[in-house]
Protein backbone atom coordinates (compact mmCIF):
# COMPACT_ATOMS: atom_id res chain seq x y z
CA UNK A 1 0.00 0.00 0.00
CA UNK A 2 2.79 2.43 0.66
CA UNK A 3 4.36 1.90 -2.71
CA UNK A 4 1.03 2.56 -4.44
CA UNK A 5 0.64 5.59 -2.04
CA UNK A 6 4.31 6.87 -3.05
CA UNK A 7 3.48 5.94 -6.82
CA UNK A 8 0.16 8.58 -5.98
CA UNK A 9 2.15 10.97 -4.58
CA UNK A 10 4.33 12.29 -7.53
CA UNK A 11 1.58 11.66 -9.82
CA UNK A 12 1.13 15.27 -12.48
CA UNK A 13 -1.84 15.81 -14.66
CA UNK A 14 -1.29 19.24 -16.43
CA UNK A 15 -4.29 21.14 -16.92
CA UNK A 16 -5.23 23.73 -20.32
CA UNK A 17 -5.65 27.10 -20.05
CA UNK A 18 -8.91 26.94 -22.05
CA UNK A 19 -10.43 24.82 -19.29
CA UNK A 20 -10.98 28.34 -17.59
CA UNK A 21 -12.35 30.13 -19.96
CA UNK A 22 -15.80 30.24 -21.62
CA UNK A 23 -16.27 27.93 -24.07
CA UNK A 24 -19.60 26.01 -25.61
CA UNK A 25 -20.31 24.39 -28.79
CA UNK A 26 -20.86 25.24 -32.36
CA UNK A 27 -24.35 26.27 -31.78
CA UNK A 28 -23.22 28.36 -28.17
CA UNK A 29 -21.12 29.34 -25.81
CA UNK A 30 -21.99 30.04 -22.84
CA UNK A 31 -20.81 32.70 -20.46
CA UNK A 32 -20.22 32.25 -16.85
CA UNK A 33 -19.03 34.50 -13.81
CA UNK A 34 -15.93 35.00 -12.51
CA UNK A 35 -14.37 33.69 -16.03
CA UNK A 36 -10.75 34.78 -16.41
CA UNK A 37 -9.90 37.97 -18.40
CA UNK A 38 -6.59 36.84 -19.65
CA UNK A 39 -3.68 34.07 -19.34
CA UNK A 40 -2.77 35.33 -16.09
CA UNK A 41 -6.05 35.07 -14.50
CA UNK A 42 -6.48 31.69 -16.02
CA UNK A 43 -3.16 30.53 -14.02
CA UNK A 44 -4.84 31.48 -10.89
CA UNK A 45 -6.94 29.66 -11.63
CA UNK A 46 -5.25 26.83 -12.53
CA UNK A 47 -3.14 27.53 -9.50
CA UNK A 48 -6.28 26.68 -7.40
CA UNK A 49 -6.54 22.99 -8.89
CA UNK A 50 -3.13 22.39 -7.69
CA UNK A 51 -3.64 23.80 -4.70
CA UNK A 52 -6.47 21.52 -3.76
CA UNK A 53 -5.35 18.56 -5.51
CA UNK A 54 -1.80 19.01 -5.46
CA UNK A 55 -1.27 16.95 -8.43
CA UNK A 56 -1.60 19.45 -11.16
CA UNK A 57 1.79 22.21 -11.03
CA UNK A 58 1.62 22.18 -14.86
CA UNK A 59 -0.87 24.64 -17.01
CA UNK A 60 -0.73 24.03 -21.02
CA UNK A 61 -1.25 27.37 -23.00
CA UNK A 62 -2.65 27.65 -26.47
CA UNK A 63 -1.27 30.37 -28.83
CA UNK A 64 -3.15 32.74 -30.03
CA UNK A 65 -5.58 32.52 -26.73
CA UNK A 66 -2.76 32.66 -24.54
CA UNK A 67 -0.78 35.64 -26.50
CA UNK A 68 0.79 37.97 -24.06
CA UNK A 69 3.79 40.38 -24.84
CA UNK A 70 6.25 39.19 -22.29
CA UNK A 71 6.32 35.52 -22.03
CA UNK A 72 8.91 35.69 -19.27
CA UNK A 73 6.59 37.76 -17.21
CA UNK A 74 3.97 35.05 -17.43
CA UNK A 75 5.90 31.96 -16.89
CA UNK A 76 7.20 34.13 -13.45
CA UNK A 77 3.59 34.96 -12.35
CA UNK A 78 3.33 31.08 -12.88
CA UNK A 79 6.32 30.30 -10.82
CA UNK A 80 4.84 32.74 -7.97
CA UNK A 81 1.14 31.10 -8.08
CA UNK A 82 3.20 28.02 -7.64
CA UNK A 83 2.54 26.29 -10.77
CA UNK A 84 4.84 25.65 -14.05
CA UNK A 85 3.71 26.12 -18.06
CA UNK A 86 3.48 23.72 -19.45
CA UNK A 87 3.09 22.57 -22.97
CA UNK A 88 2.37 25.13 -26.07
CA UNK A 89 -0.38 24.27 -28.08
CA UNK A 90 -0.19 25.88 -31.72
CA UNK A 91 -3.54 26.98 -33.15
CA UNK A 92 -3.44 26.61 -37.35
CA UNK A 93 -7.41 26.09 -37.00
CA UNK A 94 -8.96 29.38 -36.43
CA UNK A 95 -8.08 32.00 -39.48
CA UNK A 96 -9.53 32.24 -42.75
CA UNK A 97 -6.62 31.30 -44.37
CA UNK A 98 -6.69 27.81 -43.09
CA UNK A 99 -10.19 26.77 -45.46
CA UNK A 100 -7.92 24.74 -47.47
CA UNK A 101 -5.49 23.66 -44.50
CA UNK A 102 -2.93 25.02 -42.85
CA UNK A 103 0.45 23.37 -43.23
CA UNK A 104 -0.96 20.57 -45.90
CA UNK A 105 -3.22 23.86 -47.94
CA UNK A 106 -2.36 23.30 -51.73
CA UNK A 107 -1.18 27.31 -51.31
CA UNK A 108 2.65 27.60 -50.49
CA UNK A 109 2.15 30.97 -49.01
CA UNK A 110 -0.77 29.90 -46.50
CA UNK A 111 1.52 26.94 -45.67
CA UNK A 112 4.54 29.04 -45.03
CA UNK A 113 1.98 31.25 -42.61
CA UNK A 114 1.05 27.88 -40.55
CA UNK A 115 5.04 27.09 -40.39
CA UNK A 116 5.88 30.05 -38.84
CA UNK A 117 2.88 29.89 -36.59
CA UNK A 118 4.33 26.68 -35.58
CA UNK A 119 8.16 28.33 -35.20
CA UNK A 120 6.86 31.23 -33.46
CA UNK A 121 5.15 28.54 -30.70
CA UNK A 122 8.70 26.97 -30.38
CA UNK A 123 10.28 30.95 -29.99
CA UNK A 124 7.46 30.90 -26.80
CA UNK A 125 8.59 27.60 -25.46
CA UNK A 126 12.15 29.07 -25.44
CA UNK A 127 10.64 32.19 -23.35
CA UNK A 128 8.52 30.48 -20.78
CA UNK A 129 11.02 27.20 -20.74
CA UNK A 130 7.80 25.09 -21.93
CA UNK A 131 9.89 22.18 -23.37
CA UNK A 132 7.07 20.85 -25.32
CA UNK A 133 5.05 21.71 -28.46
CA UNK A 134 1.53 20.02 -28.98
CA UNK A 135 0.85 20.21 -32.65
CA UNK A 136 -3.13 19.77 -33.50
CA UNK A 137 -4.20 20.18 -37.24
CA UNK A 138 -7.39 20.39 -38.30
CA UNK A 139 -6.50 19.83 -42.26
CA UNK A 140 -8.12 17.72 -44.34
CA UNK A 141 -10.68 17.40 -47.33
CA UNK A 142 -14.60 18.03 -47.70
CA UNK A 143 -15.19 16.15 -50.78
CA UNK A 144 -13.35 13.15 -52.77
CA UNK A 145 -11.28 14.66 -55.47
CA UNK A 146 -10.79 18.18 -53.51
CA UNK A 147 -7.01 17.64 -53.27
CA UNK A 148 -4.25 15.04 -53.13
CA UNK A 149 -4.46 12.63 -50.16
CA UNK A 150 -0.76 11.83 -51.42
CA UNK A 151 0.73 15.35 -51.41
CA UNK A 152 -1.02 16.58 -48.37
CA UNK A 153 1.25 14.19 -46.72
CA UNK A 154 4.47 15.45 -48.34
CA UNK A 155 2.97 18.93 -47.15
CA UNK A 156 2.65 17.57 -43.45
CA UNK A 157 5.87 16.00 -43.51
CA UNK A 158 7.87 19.03 -44.91
CA UNK A 159 6.25 21.11 -42.12
CA UNK A 160 6.87 18.52 -39.32
CA UNK A 161 10.42 18.17 -40.45
CA UNK A 162 11.36 22.23 -40.14
CA UNK A 163 9.23 22.17 -36.97
CA UNK A 164 11.59 19.50 -35.64
CA UNK A 165 14.92 20.89 -36.96
CA UNK A 166 14.25 24.16 -34.80
CA UNK A 167 13.39 22.53 -31.70
CA UNK A 168 16.13 23.03 -29.14
CA UNK A 169 17.69 19.65 -27.39
CA UNK A 170 15.45 19.33 -24.60
CA UNK A 171 12.28 20.47 -26.63
CA UNK A 172 10.05 17.79 -28.39
CA UNK A 173 6.51 17.90 -30.21
CA UNK A 174 3.94 15.94 -29.76
CA UNK A 175 1.87 15.10 -32.92
CA UNK A 176 -2.25 15.04 -32.20
CA UNK A 177 -4.27 12.85 -34.22
CA UNK A 178 -8.30 12.60 -34.59
CA UNK A 179 -10.16 10.95 -36.78
CA UNK A 180 -12.35 13.76 -38.51
CA UNK A 181 -14.07 17.09 -38.06
CA UNK A 182 -13.71 19.69 -38.79
CA UNK A 183 -13.01 17.89 -42.46
CA UNK A 184 -15.68 15.26 -43.01
CA UNK A 185 -14.01 13.50 -45.82
CA UNK A 186 -10.49 12.87 -44.93
CA UNK A 187 -8.29 14.09 -42.53
CA UNK A 188 -4.52 14.85 -42.83
CA UNK A 189 -3.67 13.25 -38.98
CA UNK A 190 -6.69 10.80 -39.02
CA UNK A 191 -4.75 8.25 -36.74
CA UNK A 192 -2.23 6.96 -34.42
CA UNK A 193 -0.75 4.90 -37.37
CA UNK A 194 -0.32 7.91 -39.12
CA UNK A 195 1.09 10.05 -36.30
CA UNK A 196 3.39 7.59 -35.64
CA UNK A 197 4.61 6.81 -38.95
CA UNK A 198 5.69 10.57 -39.22
CA UNK A 199 7.07 10.27 -35.65
CA UNK A 200 9.37 7.66 -36.12
CA UNK A 201 10.95 9.12 -39.52
CA UNK A 202 11.57 12.52 -37.58
CA UNK A 203 13.63 10.77 -34.53
CA UNK A 204 12.85 10.87 -30.64
CA UNK A 205 11.82 14.44 -30.34
CA UNK A 206 8.26 13.61 -32.00
CA UNK A 207 5.95 11.66 -29.97
CA UNK A 208 2.63 10.81 -30.46
CA UNK A 209 -0.04 12.50 -28.32
CA UNK A 210 -3.30 9.96 -27.62
CA UNK A 211 -6.84 12.35 -26.93
CA UNK A 212 -8.95 10.08 -25.90
CA UNK A 213 -11.52 11.54 -27.55
CA UNK A 214 -10.28 11.48 -31.18
CA UNK A 215 -11.70 7.75 -31.71
CA UNK A 216 -14.25 6.21 -33.90
CA UNK A 217 -16.64 4.59 -30.83
CA UNK A 218 -15.73 1.25 -29.80
CA UNK A 219 -12.21 1.95 -30.20
CA UNK A 220 -9.88 0.01 -27.86
CA UNK A 221 -7.94 2.77 -26.65
CA UNK A 222 -5.66 1.12 -24.39
CA UNK A 223 -4.29 -1.20 -27.47
CA UNK A 224 -3.40 1.96 -28.48
CA UNK A 225 -1.65 2.84 -25.48
CA UNK A 226 0.17 -0.54 -24.85
CA UNK A 227 1.69 -0.41 -28.67
CA UNK A 228 3.06 2.88 -28.62
CA UNK A 229 4.77 2.64 -25.13
CA UNK A 230 6.15 -0.67 -26.63
CA UNK A 231 7.63 1.20 -29.63
CA UNK A 232 8.65 4.24 -27.15
CA UNK A 233 6.50 6.60 -28.75
CA UNK A 234 4.14 7.74 -26.70
CA UNK A 235 4.62 10.97 -25.56
CA UNK A 236 1.14 12.57 -23.25
CA UNK A 237 -2.51 11.67 -23.08
CA UNK A 238 -5.34 14.93 -24.06
CA UNK A 239 -7.86 13.35 -21.40
CA UNK A 240 -11.23 13.76 -21.53
CA UNK A 241 -14.49 11.69 -21.94
CA UNK A 242 -16.66 11.26 -25.21
CA UNK A 243 -20.04 10.17 -25.31
CA UNK A 244 -20.27 10.22 -29.11
CA UNK A 245 -17.82 12.56 -31.03
CA UNK A 246 -15.21 14.92 -29.95
CA UNK A 247 -17.30 15.78 -26.42
CA UNK A 248 -14.21 17.22 -24.39
CA UNK A 249 -16.33 16.28 -20.88
CA UNK A 250 -14.29 15.31 -18.03
CA UNK A 251 -12.23 12.19 -18.04
CA UNK A 252 -13.39 9.46 -16.24
CA UNK A 253 -17.19 10.52 -16.53
CA UNK A 254 -18.52 8.80 -20.06
CA UNK A 255 -16.61 5.48 -18.91
CA UNK A 256 -14.36 4.77 -15.96
CA UNK A 257 -13.77 1.24 -16.75
CA UNK A 258 -11.93 2.42 -20.38
CA UNK A 259 -10.19 4.95 -18.36
CA UNK A 260 -8.89 1.77 -15.38
CA UNK A 261 -8.00 0.01 -18.71
CA UNK A 262 -6.00 2.69 -19.77
CA UNK A 263 -4.06 3.83 -16.96
CA UNK A 264 -3.52 -0.33 -16.35
CA UNK A 265 -1.78 0.01 -19.92
CA UNK A 266 0.35 2.65 -18.64
CA UNK A 267 1.64 1.61 -15.56
CA UNK A 268 2.22 -2.40 -17.47
CA UNK A 269 4.06 -0.80 -19.69
CA UNK A 270 6.67 1.49 -17.75
CA UNK A 271 4.65 4.77 -18.57
CA UNK A 272 4.32 5.75 -15.45
CA UNK A 273 7.66 5.24 -14.02
CA UNK A 274 9.54 8.51 -13.37
CA UNK A 275 11.72 8.84 -15.90
CA UNK A 276 9.09 7.80 -18.90
CA UNK A 277 8.76 10.85 -20.21
CA UNK A 278 4.51 10.26 -20.87
CA UNK A 279 2.83 13.21 -19.41
CA UNK A 280 -0.89 13.04 -18.43
CA UNK A 281 -2.47 16.46 -19.53
CA UNK A 282 -6.48 17.20 -19.39
CA UNK A 283 -8.05 18.58 -22.78
CA UNK A 284 -11.37 19.19 -21.60
CA UNK A 285 -13.99 22.31 -21.87
CA UNK A 286 -16.65 22.88 -19.25
CA UNK A 287 -19.43 24.39 -20.97
CA UNK A 288 -22.36 23.82 -18.72
CA UNK A 289 -20.62 22.81 -15.17
CA UNK A 290 -18.23 25.21 -13.52
CA UNK A 291 -14.96 25.41 -14.42
CA UNK A 292 -12.70 25.00 -11.56
CA UNK A 293 -14.44 22.18 -9.86
CA UNK A 294 -14.74 20.75 -13.14
CA UNK A 295 -10.86 20.63 -13.47
CA UNK A 296 -10.56 19.36 -9.85
CA UNK A 297 -13.01 16.50 -10.59
CA UNK A 298 -10.87 15.71 -14.08
CA UNK A 299 -7.77 15.49 -11.76
CA UNK A 300 -9.19 13.35 -9.04
CA UNK A 301 -10.67 10.91 -11.77
CA UNK A 302 -7.62 10.59 -13.14
CA UNK A 303 -5.94 9.84 -9.54
CA UNK A 304 -8.57 7.26 -9.24
CA UNK A 305 -7.74 5.36 -12.01
CA UNK A 306 -4.46 5.47 -11.34
CA UNK A 307 -4.81 4.10 -8.02
CA UNK A 308 -6.69 1.32 -8.95
CA UNK A 309 -4.18 0.45 -11.67
CA UNK A 310 -1.20 0.71 -9.63
CA UNK A 311 -3.64 -2.27 -7.23
CA UNK A 312 -3.45 -4.59 -10.24
CA UNK A 313 -1.96 -7.64 -8.85
CA UNK A 314 1.03 -8.03 -11.68
CA UNK A 315 2.31 -11.40 -9.91
CA UNK A 316 -1.29 -13.41 -9.87
CA UNK A 317 -2.35 -11.91 -13.38
CA UNK A 318 0.95 -13.48 -14.96
CA UNK A 319 0.26 -16.64 -13.40
CA UNK A 320 -2.80 -16.79 -14.38
CA UNK A 321 -2.14 -15.88 -18.06
CA UNK A 322 0.69 -18.30 -18.43
CA UNK A 323 -1.82 -20.95 -16.77
CA UNK A 324 -4.43 -19.83 -19.72
CA UNK A 325 -6.79 -19.47 -16.86
CA UNK A 326 -9.36 -16.86 -18.66
CA UNK A 327 -11.51 -15.95 -15.61
CA UNK A 328 -8.91 -15.63 -12.89
CA UNK A 329 -7.06 -13.33 -15.37
CA UNK A 330 -10.32 -11.18 -15.59
CA UNK A 331 -10.73 -11.50 -12.14
CA UNK A 332 -7.28 -9.95 -10.65
CA UNK A 333 -8.01 -7.39 -13.07
CA UNK A 334 -11.51 -6.55 -11.83
CA UNK A 335 -10.91 -6.87 -8.19
CA UNK A 336 -8.69 -4.40 -8.53
CA UNK A 337 -11.31 -2.18 -10.84
CA UNK A 338 -13.73 -2.86 -8.26
CA UNK A 339 -11.85 -1.63 -4.99
CA UNK A 340 -12.96 1.93 -3.89
CA UNK A 341 -9.44 3.64 -3.91
CA UNK A 342 -11.49 7.00 -2.20
CA UNK A 343 -10.29 6.48 1.37
CA UNK A 344 -6.87 5.76 0.72
CA UNK A 345 -7.20 9.15 -1.62
CA UNK A 346 -8.23 11.08 1.25
CA UNK A 347 -5.32 9.43 3.84
CA UNK A 348 -2.62 10.21 1.59
CA UNK A 349 -3.70 14.10 0.83
CA UNK A 350 -4.29 14.25 4.69
CA UNK A 351 -0.47 12.72 4.78
CA UNK A 352 0.04 15.91 1.95
CA UNK A 353 -1.30 18.55 4.69
CA UNK A 354 -4.50 18.35 2.10
CA UNK A 355 -8.11 18.71 2.60
CA UNK A 356 -9.36 15.14 2.22
CA UNK A 357 -12.23 15.98 0.12
CA UNK A 358 -10.43 18.71 -2.75
CA UNK A 359 -14.14 19.15 -3.98
CA UNK A 360 -15.60 20.36 -0.11
CA UNK A 361 -12.21 22.26 0.40
CA UNK A 362 -12.38 24.72 -2.74
CA UNK A 363 -16.18 25.28 -1.96
CA UNK A 364 -15.32 26.20 0.93
CA UNK A 365 -12.32 28.20 0.04
CA UNK A 366 -14.66 31.22 -0.97
CA UNK A 367 -12.81 31.39 -4.48
CA UNK A 368 -15.77 30.96 -6.64
CA UNK A 369 -17.61 33.62 -4.58
CA UNK A 370 -14.05 35.89 -4.92
CA UNK A 371 -13.48 36.01 -8.57
CA UNK A 372 -17.50 36.55 -9.08
CA UNK A 373 -17.13 39.51 -7.38
CA UNK A 374 -13.56 40.65 -8.73
CA UNK A 375 -13.79 40.21 -12.03
CA UNK A 376 -16.28 42.71 -13.34
CA UNK A 377 -15.77 44.50 -16.84
CA UNK A 378 -12.93 43.39 -19.31
CA UNK A 379 -13.57 40.70 -21.69
CA UNK A 380 -13.77 37.52 -20.44
CA UNK A 381 -11.31 34.58 -22.55
CA UNK A 382 -12.78 32.31 -24.64
CA UNK A 383 -12.09 29.84 -26.88
CA UNK A 384 -12.26 32.32 -29.99
CA UNK A 385 -14.17 30.14 -32.77
C1 LIG B 1 -8.44 20.00 -30.68
C2 LIG B 1 -7.33 19.19 -30.06
C3 LIG B 1 -6.30 20.03 -29.35
C4 LIG B 1 -6.91 21.13 -28.57
C5 LIG B 1 -7.97 21.88 -29.34
C6 LIG B 1 -8.64 22.92 -28.47
O1 LIG B 1 -9.53 19.17 -31.00
O2 LIG B 1 -7.88 18.24 -29.19
O3 LIG B 1 -5.54 19.24 -28.49
O4 LIG B 1 -5.88 22.03 -28.32
O5 LIG B 1 -8.92 21.00 -29.84
MN1 LIG C 1 -6.51 17.39 -27.68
Amino acid sequence: MNDIKAALRRQSIETPSWAYGNSGTRFKVFAQEGVPRDPYEKLADAAQVHAFTGTAPRVSLHIPWDKVDDYGDLARHATDLGVRIGAINANVFQDDDYRLGSVTNPDPAVRRKALDHLLECVDIMDHTGSDTLKLWFSDGTNYPGQDDIRARQDRLAEALSAVYDRLGGDQSFLLEYKFFEPAFYTTDVPDWGTAYAHCLRLGPKAQVVVDTGHHAPGTNIEFIVAFLLREGKLGAFDFNSRFYADDDLMVGAADPFQLFRIMYEVVRGGGYDPDSGVAFMLDQCHNIEPKIPGQIRSVMNVQEATAKALLVDGDALAAAQAAGDVLGANAVLMDAYNTDVRPMLAELREEQGLARDPMAAYARSGYAEKIRAERVGGRQAGWGA
